[in-house]
């Protein structure tokens, strides 16, 4: 494996996850701290009003970073920190942190990869309709302006949106995320409106910097048939639609995909003349974040795209249950590119969670390191068959809130004891912090 000397190597994290402090210095709740406190449905009843409590610790986190050897990190910024009601004034104190974070990590130099939208949509707006209502998408555009004003070009890649699809779905179709609702005609207008405020939040930041990449971050899979039936391989095919397509089509190529589209039939959203225009704008950078494969068989009980997984017994699974299958990284990358020919792609996220155990001062994680060991044989296969892949983050620098999991899986490469919010590098830490130095040589 070989990766050029200005290859980003770093961790991702994002704001609920980590920052805690969720009533200080004027941040007001998004959808997640009503979730998390009210909907019953976090697998430990936790929440993230302290998290990791890197609103306070951050100074010592982007020293840890920079003893792991990376050149970037990404984070998220919270937008109820920076505009609490999610449109209005101002929370200068909200933006004086994400200041001092960029400045930290410039002068460590770290390059400062930030997501604006990592979930938290700001409760106000919410109550107002949030993704359901177009408004939102103007009201994010606006926000988008206000941190490219004050952060501008030191900041290194702004993506608009982590993961619209899982937004959309796992919050509005199948209701473990917020706002937990269960309704797949809401789930594809909330997809909609926020494709449109990524294309409106594109146009925002290309106003307010100039040197800085602007792109979106998206969540990808492949999807194998389980068995040899034309049934399974068109539910393999249509899932890859849902998952993937119904997203890529409109933001590159600006048209929905016709066949999708067409077996949703009275689900579509409403789309207004001039959406799609807006909504595929020319990005510098695609981020992908990669954890595993699909694997179905076709099942027609199942509501389109009639897939059902099938868990294949010869692969292994991380704690989320999910099949390690770093090929499909490669595969991933090579279709996103024969497809799209975007100037630029990141792994934004890749990562694993393990049943960890801190012993003796050291956590010991094997099959974490074997995990990101075989994903960045992944990305460096990519890039030998020309696939222009600039960074890879590991999903997460530090364990930390996992959502509807609560604090019950551990995705960091670093440990959190949340008693005492002591950070111990894992072994996967320090086998990545040896990699980074070998490829620097
Ligand atoms: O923790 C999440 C992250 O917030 C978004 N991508 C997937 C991760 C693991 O589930």
């Amino acid at each position: 494996m070989h990766f050029p000397p200005d290859f980003h190597f770093g961790a991702s994290t994002s704001a609920y996850q980590i920052e805690g402090a969720a009533n200080e210095d004027g941040r007001l709740p998004s959808i997640w701290d009503e979730f998390a406190h009210h909907s019953g449905r976090i697998k430990d009843g936790s929440t993230g009003d302290v998290a990791c409590d890197h609103y306070h610790r951050w100074r010592e986190d982007v020293d840890m970073i920079h003893s792991l050897g990376h050149n970037a990190y990404r984070f998220s910024i919270a937008w109820p920190r920076v505009i609490p009601q999610g449109r209005g004034a101002l929370n200068p104190k909200g933006l004086d942190f994400y200041d001092r974070l960029v400045d930290r990590l410039l002068a460590h130099g770290i390059a400062p990869y930030a997501t604006l939208y990592h979930w938290d949509l700001p409760l106000g707006l919410h109550a107002q309709g949030g993704w359901l209502h177009r408004d939102t998408c103007h009201a994010f555009a606006d926000y988008a302006a206000a941190v490219a004003q004050r952060l501008g070009d030191r900041v290194y890649g702004y993506a608009t949106l982590n993961e619209p699809r899982c937004s959309a779905t796992v919050g509005y179709l199948e209701g473990r995320h917020a706002p937990g609702e269960m309704d797949q005609a809401k789930a594809l207008q909330v997809a909609h409106h926020l494709m449109l405020a990524h294309g409106l939040g594109m146009q925002a930041l290309r106003a307010n910097t100039r040197k800085a990449r602007l792109g979106v971050v998206l969540d990808v899979k492949p999807y194998h048939a389980a068995d040899d039936s034309a049934a399974s391989r068109q539910a393999a095919h249509n899932a890859y639609g849902v998952f993937n397509r119904w997203f890529m089509e409109p933001m590159f190529l600006g048209h929905y995909p016709q066949d999708i589209w067409d077996r949703y039939g009275s689900l579509v959203p409403t789309v207004h003349e001039g959406d799609l225009a807006t909504i595929c704008q020319a990005i510098d950078s695609l981020g992908i974040n990669y954890y595993s494969r699909g694997h179905v068989e076709h099942s027609a009980s199942k509501p389109f795209p009639h897939a059902a997984d099938v868990r294949c017994t010869t692969s292994s699974f991380t704690d989320m249950g999910w099949e390690i299958w770093p090929d499909g990284l490669r595969e991933m990358l090579v279709r996103i590119h024969q497809d799209y020919r975007l100037p630029d792609i990141y792994i934004a996220e890749n990562g694993a969670a393990m049943d960890d155990v801190l012993e003796n001062g050291q956590v010991h994680d094997p099959v974490r390191r074997d995990y990101l060991q075989s994903h960045l044989a992944a990305v460096a296969q990519a890039r030998d068959a020309g696939v222009p892949v600039s960074a890879y983050l590991a999903w997460s620098l530090l364990d930390n809130y996992e959502w509807g999991h609560g604090y019950t899986r551990r995705f960091g490469i670093c440990h959190v004891d949340y008693a005492s919010q002591q950070r111990t590098p894992k072994s996967s830490a320090l086998w990545l912090r040896d990699f980074i130095a070998q490829q620097r040589r």
